[in-house]
């Protein structure tokens, strides 16, 4: 699906879906979206009666790897007896993330509430026999963490979802439209429980490729939830009435067009836990990635697997609090900055205050010696080494009398005092950045 995001004069949203209809969002949500664009890492929680065998979520019945009853066979061991949502919350809280978004219902129609539609529930059908949501959004509001809710459009477990298994589909819409309206009746129908009991922050809908914008009725989906919360945001993922783009396990390498993104990710290679998948990332890997997102001007949205009784893997515990322990020694150089100056300055990413007046300068690995900045005209008031406090010296190179064209600063980095994992340098200047973008020339002040 390709989206055109074009910003107007008060970031109007216009969208391109993959049929090239044009939609107009013509609502100015650029300050709705203000908090999502300050918060820059959201917790992603992937739990659901998968985690029971540890296999793939949805998928794993749908690609037929295990078949559809045995899939649900998890249902009697999904059993929540070690889950302490209030614990989730201090752990999100501790990780510097600024909201969470968890599984309401994955593509195997498990609700994770109460739901009133139907039977397939955790409060019902499991030994947990509650209601799991209520509790942790409640702690993630007591934390001051936004919450999100990640609701799956496609149910492959629900009668009258036209499609099934890979290879087999129950029905197609236009013989049997009486059976889709049925679908979309009950799928509205838990949008707007959640909606009702949950009030999300936030909507992280998946799941919108089996179906297009008309059938989901996605336009009438975003006005109730709007017209219900005129402050909730709502991801990329509703076939074009969506707020901000969501690359997924890619990593963009060009900053994308969209002004509001956010890249999800696992800490292994998997979504849900998955006790085969010990292909960790490490601390410094997960925090390049997150630096790097976020001087793109996007958001980063780290998943976690629990297990079947709540708990959440030591693994990703220690992440999350070896990336909160980095974000308590260099956070002013990420939350509520904008996206740094464009690659090719600096040899890494780079974050700007939001006056502009300070430039943060991520050190992609340990180094002595200097580190440079090509392109700066300004001049720079003080440079610290967050973390350490140390204030670092430098020089500028190569400025000839007669060029308008900016020497090369050369920063002393000190061996010691550096980061753990990414040394953040902190460059006052003396007033908003300016860079010079020229190819240079030769007897001229091009
Ligand atoms: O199909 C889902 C998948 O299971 C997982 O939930 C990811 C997370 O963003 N979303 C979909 C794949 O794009």
């Amino acid at each position: 699906m390709k989206r055109l995001l074009v910003l107007g004069a008060f970031a109007t949203l216009f969208f391109t879906n993959a049929h090239g209809q044009q939609k107009t969002n013509p609502e100015d949500i650029s300050k709705k979206m203000q908090w999502f664009a300050d918060a820059k890492l959201g917790i992603f929680i992937h739990w659901g009666i998968y985690s029971v065998n540890g296999i793939d979520e949805s998928w794993s019945f749908h690609n037929k790897k295990i078949s559809y009853p045995d899939y649900m066979q998890q249902l009697k061991g999904f059993t929540a007896s070690n889950y302490d949502p209030q614990a989730w919350a201090d752990l999100i809280k501790a990780s510097g993330a600024r909201y969470a978004v968890m599984t309401t219902k994955h593509h195997d129609g498990v609700a994770l509430w109460n739901s009133k539609l139907g039977k397939l529930n955790v409060a019902t059908s499991t030994p947990a026999k509650r209601d799991v949501l209520t509790p942790f959004f409640a702690a993630l509001r007591r934390d001051s963490i936004k919450c999100g809710a990640y609701f799956s459009l496609i149910d492959w477990s629900y009668k009258d979802y036209p499609q099934f298994l890979k290879d087999s589909n129950r029905y197609e819409i236009k013989a049997q439209p009486e059976r889709w309206q049925r679908f979309q009746k009950f799928y509205e129908g838990q949008m707007a429980e959640v909606m009702n009991q949950f009030n999300p922050d936030l909507w992280w809908f998946d799941g919108d490729w089996e179906h297009s914008a008309d059938e989901w009725e996605a336009k009438k989906m975003r006005t109730m939830l709007t017209s219900h919360n005129p402050n909730t945001i709502i991801n990329g993922r509703l076939q074009g009435y969506g707020d901000y783009e969501t690359p997924e396990q890619n990593f963009p390498v060009s900053r994308p067009k969209f002004h509001w993104w956010e890249l999800c990710m696992t800490i292994n290679n998997n979504w849900g836990w998955q006790p085969q998948d010990t292909n960790w990332k490490t601390p410094f890997e997960i925090i390049t990635i997150f630096v790097d997102a976020v001087s793109n001007g996007g958001n980063l949205l780290l998943d976690i697997g629990p297990k079947a009784d709540g708990t959440i893997p030591e693994e990703e515990v220690t992440m999350l609090k070896e990336l909160g322990a980095w974000n308590q020694r260099n956070g002013e150089a990420v939350f509520n900055t904008i996206a740094g100056i464009p690659q090719g300055h600096f040899y890494g990413p780079t974050t700007l205050s939001k006056d502009s007046t300070t430039l943060y300068l991520f050190l992609p690995a340990k180094t002595s010696g200097q580190v440079m900045v090509k392109g700066l005209t300004n001049k720079i008031e003080s440079i610290t080494m967050l973390g350490s406090g140390q204030q670092l010296q430098h020089k500028v190179v190569g400025k000839i009398s007669w060029s308008a064209v900016p020497g090369l600063v050369f920063i002393d980095v000190p061996a010691t005092g550096q980061d753990k994992y990414i040394t953040v340098l902190k460059l006052k200047l003396d007033k908003p950045v300016k860079l010079y973008r020229g190819q240079g020339g030769f007897l001229t002040n091009e």
